[in-house]
Formats: C-alpha cells, structure tokens, sequence
C-alpha cells in the first residue's frame, strides 16, 4: 500500500481539539465576525485595523496550542508514503509542520507569514501586524496577513488538481465543504476514478459525494485510518 498515492485535505476540524476555533461550528470563529467583514480584501481596504486585529490574535493563540494526534498520524503517514502523500492544507496554522510534516499545501495561506501589497514580498511574520510595521524589503507599511480571503485565488492550485489527477485515494478531513475550490475536490477525484473517503465529526455539505463517510473526532479517526492504511 506505500506505492498508493494519497491526497489528504484538511479543514479547521481537525485543529480543533488542539484548541483552535472552527468557523462555523457553534462557538466558531465566524461567531463575532461576519466573515464578509473580515475576510474579504474589501473588508481589509475598509476598516484595515478590524481586520489585522482578527488575525493578530489569532496569530498570537497559536503559541498556546499544539498539535494534536490527527497532525501527528498525518506526519506519520507522510513519513511512510513520503512523496506518495499530498497534505493539502485550507488552515492557516502551522501544527501540521508542528507535529513532523514537512511538505504541506497551505492553499489559503499560512498566519504566520506577512505579504508587502507594494514589493510583492513574503516575510516570515510571528509578531502583530496592526500598527503598520514596516515591510522588512521596501520599508512600505503596507503588510497585511499572507492568507486568501474570498475572491482571491487560493495558492499551489495548479500543483493540487495534478495531485488529485493522479491519486488513488482522496482523504476529507474535518471541513464542512463549503467553501470552493476545495469543496469540489472530491468532485475531481471522483472524476478521475479515485476512491474519496471522508473523516468528519458530523455530515458535511458533501458527505453524500464521498465512497465513505466515518464520523468522529479527528483525534481518534485519523489515527485509526492511517493505521489501517499502513497495516493494509
Ligand atoms: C471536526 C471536529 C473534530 C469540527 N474532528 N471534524 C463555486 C460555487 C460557489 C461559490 C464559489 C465557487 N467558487 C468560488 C466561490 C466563491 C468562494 C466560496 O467558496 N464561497 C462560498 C461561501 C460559497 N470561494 C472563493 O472566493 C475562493 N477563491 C476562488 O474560488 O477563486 C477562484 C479560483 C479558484 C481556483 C482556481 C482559479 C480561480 C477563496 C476562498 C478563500 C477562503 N478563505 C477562508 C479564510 C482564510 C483565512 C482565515 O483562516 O481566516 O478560508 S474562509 C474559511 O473557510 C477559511 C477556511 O479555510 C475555509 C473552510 O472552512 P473549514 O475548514 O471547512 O471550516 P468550517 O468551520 O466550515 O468546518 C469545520 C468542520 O470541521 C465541520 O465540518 C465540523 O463538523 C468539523 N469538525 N470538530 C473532526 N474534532
């Protein structure tokens, strides 16, 4: 089974039991932010301060959490696969990288790292980015969070249909499919003839499009299945 080439989405569930809000689940972060207030580039040319703040605590919970056992069976199972495996990312946290995997699709970008709208640069970013700090390239005090807000167009997109192109297997773990283009994944592989399973804790918006559906916690599925994969 280590010559089965794997793709692996992940969505805000499967940080959840590190301690990291979901967005739509009760208690989500969309909770006291109407997505289209924040995540949007309208939103950030309107009120740039509200924005920044968002994603400025949000940056600095992440020194709070750590990765969770569902990270730790992925980097695992990367380690078993090695290129074989695809981890594609829609969470902007880190604790992939955290708990061992080191080759990870962040496709709407990643908190900690800041983008110049002036250069065009990338930086590295652990500190707040509301007050306008000057960016490390062109000194511009125009960073703001190197993550894809509705209407953009999410990163390594190319990279990801070839991916699913050419798996044997697509894995959907804990996002509501609701948001495109990763919603359509399982679309594609299917398409393409690949066997889709999904890891959710509840039915998602296409648990119906998936071969199978398994309920439960990442925690415990995403364990349960790489070793399975592995025993197979
Ligand atoms: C657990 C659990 C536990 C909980 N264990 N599970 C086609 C049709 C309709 C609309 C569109 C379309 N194509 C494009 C659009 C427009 C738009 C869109 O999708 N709108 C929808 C609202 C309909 N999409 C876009 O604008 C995208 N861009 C685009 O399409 O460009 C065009 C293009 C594409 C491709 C090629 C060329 C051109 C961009 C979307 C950007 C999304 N950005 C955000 C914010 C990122 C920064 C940030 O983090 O703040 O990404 S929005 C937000 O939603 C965030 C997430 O990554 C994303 C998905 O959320 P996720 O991960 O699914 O979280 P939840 O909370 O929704 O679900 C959690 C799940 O976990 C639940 O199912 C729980 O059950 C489960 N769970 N605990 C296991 N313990």
């Amino acid at each position: 089974m280590r010559q089965q080439r794997v793709v692996v989405l992940t969505g805000a569930g499967i940080s959840a039991e590190s301690g990291l809000a979901t967005f739509r689940d009760a208690g989500g972060l969309w909770e006291g932010h109407d997505p289209m207030v924040v995540a949007t580039p309208e939103a950030f040319a309107d009120d740039p301060d509200l924005v920044q703040r968002f994603y400025d605590e949000r940056r600095a919970a992440l020194g709070q959490v750590q990765p969770n056992a569902a990270h730790r069976a992925l980097a695992r199972l990367e380690d078993e696969l090695g290129t074989n495996l695809y981890l594609v990312t829609q969470n902007i946290d880190d604790l992939h990288e955290r708990a061992g995997s080191s080759r990870v699709h962040h496709m709407h970008g990643r908190l900690r790292a800041a983008w110049c709208t002036s250069c065009g640069e990338r930086h590295e970013w652990t500190s707040p980015l509301i007050g306008e700090p000057p960016c490390p390239s062109c000194t511009s005090a125009t960073l703001r969070p190197d993550v894809v807000w509705f209407g953009e167009v999410p990163y390594d997109m190319h990279a990801i249909h070839e991916a699913l192109w050419a798996c044997d297997l697509f894995v959907s773990i804990g996002t509501s499919g609701l948001v495109y283009p990763a919603a359509a994944f399982v679309h594609y592989a299917i398409g393409n003839g690949t066997r889709t399973l999904e890891l959710n804790l509840d039915a998602s918006d296409g648990s119906s499009d998936f071969h199978e559906s398994r309920r439960g916690r990442a925690t415990e599925l995403v364990p349960a299945w790489v070793d399975e994969l592995l025993d197979r």
